[in-house]
């Protein structure tokens, strides 16, 4: 009997073995994240009846006992070093020039490159197969002894596969995903905890836990890129044919890794790396080149206490530290009122940056931050810049702190600040000349009435120009009126007004959308029209009829009563009718003609046959939720070309992804 309860625990442990090695080394899953759970509690389960026959490498056993005190120190077998940087192209030709005065002028060797992640080096010794220690990399000859920790990296093998070293150890770079690190700080927030600044800090802060119980929580990660020390297998001459050989030790290698020919490829490199930067799963600060041949390493050596045949090319700095001169007040569509802060002009994430935001009050307290400041600023991809941190130590005495605006900044009304809400708001709604403006803007937008040509400054320059008060004054302009504006010809007119023409033809989902109510994403707009079929019964609906409909909550429910019981609001809609606006009569489909309801995708990447809007209409009137983010209730992911951090996401998460041609066979088939 406990002959075959062992075999059959061995076999599980060597099934989930193998699936975490499809998973982290080999990037294939090959069951779903339910079968794996249901794997590892059957395990526990026998574990936890026949304890005799738990071994220090089982799945079950990465979490270990607590650590009394600070970690031990260390001394690493071989040093582990760090590396030298550029910061551009020229600096890069000096590297390349250096390494062909000592060695073979080449101008294709060979070069190995990988993203430089942003979290910590590691190191992990295995013996005889097995982890038995994993260190930081410290000062480069101590380090710290935080092998219980790093045990918790699911990405860690605990036992090595294939033909491995009978002693090896390997370098690699610890790292938090994007998506852990959003997730994480997203708990701490909801528990009034610290946040972390970025994903490397709260690596780092895991990593050095005491308790690996919340290491094990912090969902690390592990990429290997180098060898320390191997002994009993012969070594591949070349670096790349190292990293496969590691990788078929099941260490998980980047899969970004590629060989290159010389260094104008390597440059190539870089800037794809940086284009895509913001797509990849994880945080980087650059990309290392390294020379490929062995022997060449071997000959190049290494100065002070970095190689000479390695090198790493650093992305611009997406963090920098500035002057915060002033906090202004700006309005919103929904009266909402953004702290932004004026900052002295930096230079960061590859651009001159001089605004940034600060969210609300509540931010702006929990920052603590004054007028006059020294404040780190972030900008990264096309996020708006963010106020990180203040350095408090640079405070000067004449600093300011800020208070909220009693009335807003455009038209005096009074300011308010909802029950436990963050954000004041103007009251003056569509008094309010910023909120009038903002209202036509996305009146305008593309997934609104989509009216082509008027942009945000059009808009800016028609309201300045009071040639329009409302949404509806939209339909009310002429060429003679429009050329009265600077830099607006008759051509552009007359085509703007084209463009007032067509958009009038719609769908009454969009004009729900397009009335900017607040919360009415064009998701809810899409219920709202679906379920209620035309825009006087959406007008009547009580909260408790909207509640009814899926997914409207009571917020949701009171802003639309609350907008519709405004007469000025109604007046508008009259407006629009009256001028021309008008769409197909909605009917209630059947069942069998809503063959997607109740499924939620998301469309991600560009397609061929059809832009992203016309795919997204036609699931739409399959019934289908259309929603921009990936998250647990997504259904399906519909990628094509270019598609970045939705497709991991999505992958992440064992989300169903298709291609196009399969979009396309979806919507002939249904
Ligand atoms: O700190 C490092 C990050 C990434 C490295 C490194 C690396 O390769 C991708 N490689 C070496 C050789 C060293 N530090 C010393």
């Amino acid at each position: 009997m406990t002959e075959s309860v062992s075999n059959h625990i061995e076999q599980l442990r060597k099934t989930i073995n193998d699936h975490n090695h499809a998973y982290y080394v080999l990037d294939d899953p090959t069951i779903t994240d339910i079968e794996y759970d249901r794997l590892l509690r059957e395990l526990q389960q026998l574990e936890e009846q026949h304890p005799d026959l738990i071994t220090p490498d089982s799945p079950t056993q990465r979490v270990g006992a607590k650590a009394d005190s600070a970690f031990a120190e260390v001394e690493h077998l071989v040093p582990m070093l760090s590396l030298d940087n550029v910061f551009d192209e020229d600096e890069l030709s000096q590297f390349a020039r250096r390494i062909n005065e000592r060695l073979e002028n080449d101008e294709n060797r060979a070069i190995v490159c990988e993203p430089k992640l942003d979290g910590l080096a590691v190191s992990l010794l295995y013996e005889k197969g097995k982890l038995v220690q994993a260190a930081t990399r410290g000062d480069g000859r101590i380090g710290e002894n935080i092998t219980q920790n790093v045990r918790t990296i699911k990405s860690v093998p605990l036992e090595l596969r294939g033909n491995y070293p009978d002693k090896v150890e390997v370098r690699g770079e610890v790292f938090m995903t994007k998506a852990s690190f959003e997730s994480i700080n997203e708990a701490a927030r909801a528990n009034d905890e610290k946040v972390f600044a970025n994903p490397r800090n709260a690596a780092a802060g895991s990593l050095r836990q005491l308790d690996p119980a919340i290491t094990a929580k912090r969902n690390l990660s592990i990429y290997v890129y180098s060898l320390g020390l191997a002994d009993g297998v012969d070594l591949a001459g070349s670096h790349y044919d190292r990293l496969q050989q590691i990788k078929s030790w099941g260490l998980p290698i980047c899969p970004e890794v590629k060989l290159k020919q010389g260094f104008t490829e390597c440059l190539e490199y870089y800037h794809d790396i940086l284009n895509r930067r913001d797509d990849l799963p994880y945080e980087i600060d650059g990309v290392v080149y390294k020379v490929d041949d062995i022997e060449d390493q071997e000959q190049l050596g290494f100065v002070a206490r970095a190689p000479r045949w390695a090198i790493a090319h650093k992305f611009p700095a997406q963090e920098e530290t500035t002057v915060l001169e002033k906090v202004d007040f700006q309005v919103g569509r929904t009266g909402a009122i953004t702290p932004v802060a004026r900052l002295q002009p930096v230079f960061v994430g590859g651009v001159t940056v001089s605004n940034a935001t600060l969210h609300n009050m509540d931010e702006i307290n929990r920052l603590d931050v004054h007028e006059g400041d020294t404040v780190i600023i972030r900008r990264a991809g096309d996020v708006i810049p963010q106020v990180m941190s203040v350095i408090k130590e640079r405070r000067p005495k004449d600093a300011k702190a800020i208070s909220m605006l009693t009335e807003c900044p455009i038209c005096q009304s009074p300011v308010e600040r909802e029950e436990d809400q963050a954000i004041y708001r103007c009251t003056g709604g569509l008094f309010c000349q910023a909120q009038r403006k903002e209202a036509i803007k996305h009146f305008a937008s593309r997934k609104a009435m989509n009216i082509d040509g008027l942009g945000d400054k059009l808009v800016e320059q028609m309201s300045e120009a009071k040639l329009i008060t409302s949404i509806a004054d939209l339909y009310r302009l002429t060429v003679e009126q429009l050329i009265t504006l600077e830099r607006m010809g008759e051509k552009s007119a007359e085509n703007l007004i084209n463009a007032l023409e067509k958009s009038k033809q719609t769908t009454l989902a969009k004009f729900i959308y397009s009335l900017g109510i607040r919360e009415v994403g064009e998701v809810t707009a899409q219920t709202l029209a679906v379920e209620l079929n035309d825009i006087d019964t959406v007008k009547a609906s009580s909260e408790q009829e909207l509640v009814a409909l899926p997914d409207i909550g009571p917020i949701v429910a009171k802003h639309i009563v609350a907008f519709f019981a405004n007469e000025e609001n109604n007046k508008v809609i009259a407006d629009l009718i009256e001028l021309g606006v008008n769409w197909p009569k909605v009917e209630k489909p059947s069942a069998d003609e809503q063959p997607l309801l109740g499924k939620t995708i998301v469309l991600t990447g560009s397609f061929e046959a059809m832009s992203r809007n016309e795919a997204k209409d036609k699931l739409v009137a399959l019934g289908a939720k259309v929603s921009g983010s990936v998250s647990a209730k997504t259904d399906l992911v519909i990628a094509g070309p270019g598609a970045g951090s939705k497709l991991k996401k999505a992958q992440e998460l064992k989300i169903e992804v298709a291609d196009e041609e399969q979009l396309i066979a979806l919507l002939n088939n249904n």
